[in-house]
């Protein structure tokens, strides 16, 4: 497993008009609350490169992250805040779909999905935009640390299910007793090869 322990550097905040790096990219996303600023501070080993629990609806970013100059982590903006107003629904998903159509460095997306929640209408449509496109993914069922095994099983099921997933598509993750850590590493590692 790779140990990062802070040899990251945090790029900026973009609106559009991605800087142009040249390394191999990661983007994550995900809904709010999902945990995906919790997944990237667990992977970069640090508790406050993306900060955990910012307030929703404020303008939308894209965080980068520069890690240990071998790759670049791109942070989504969140989705799926319901008193969100539209226009900011509309302003994400023009920035999203800006992102994903014309990234070129992009290696894979970390979809990340609430293990205990129903599968999610808007996680299934930028699954079938990103096979559409054929950008790689992975969905990563974080918060498995709160349900025992067998849910957990069941749930994993449901949305390989749902979303027409194969065996190697889906992982659990916890960001609070790091299970999952090691088989997210190596599908990064193997994405910027
Ligand atoms: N039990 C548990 N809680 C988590 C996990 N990941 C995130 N959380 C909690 O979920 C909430 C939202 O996490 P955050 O990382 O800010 O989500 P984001 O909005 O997707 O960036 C916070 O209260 C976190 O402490 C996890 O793996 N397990
Ligand atoms: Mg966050």
């Amino acid at each position: 497993m790779r140990n990062v322990s802070g040899r990251y550097t945090f790029l900026g905040s973009f609106p559009s008009e991605f800087p142009d790096t040249e390394l191999p990219e990661i983007a994550f996303a995900g809904r709010s609350n999902v945990g995906k600023s919790s997944c990237l501070n667990k992977l970069l080993g640090s508790k406050k490169a993306a900060r955990v629990s910012n307030t929703p609806g404020r303008t939308q970013l894209i965080n980068m992250f520069d890690v240990m100059g071998e790759m670049t982590f791109a942070d989504l903006p969140g989705y799926g805040f319901a008193r969100v107003p539209d226009h900011v629904q509309d302003q994400w998903k023009g920035m999203i779909e800006g992102y994903l159509g014309g990234r070129e460095q992009l290696r894979l997306v970390v979809l990340l999905v609430d293990v205990r929640r129903e599968p999610q209408e808007m996680d299934g449509m930028l699954l079938f935009g990103m096979r559409e496109a054929g950008i790689p993914f992975l969905v990563v069922a974080t918060k498995v640390d709160k349900l025992k095994k067998v849910p957990t099983e069941r749930s994993l099921a449901a949305l390989k299910r749902e979303f027409a997933l194969d065996d190697g598509e889906i992982i659990g993750f916890s960001s609070v007793n790091g299970a999952g850590m090691d088989k997210l590493w190596k599908r990064i590692d193997a994405a910027i090869r």
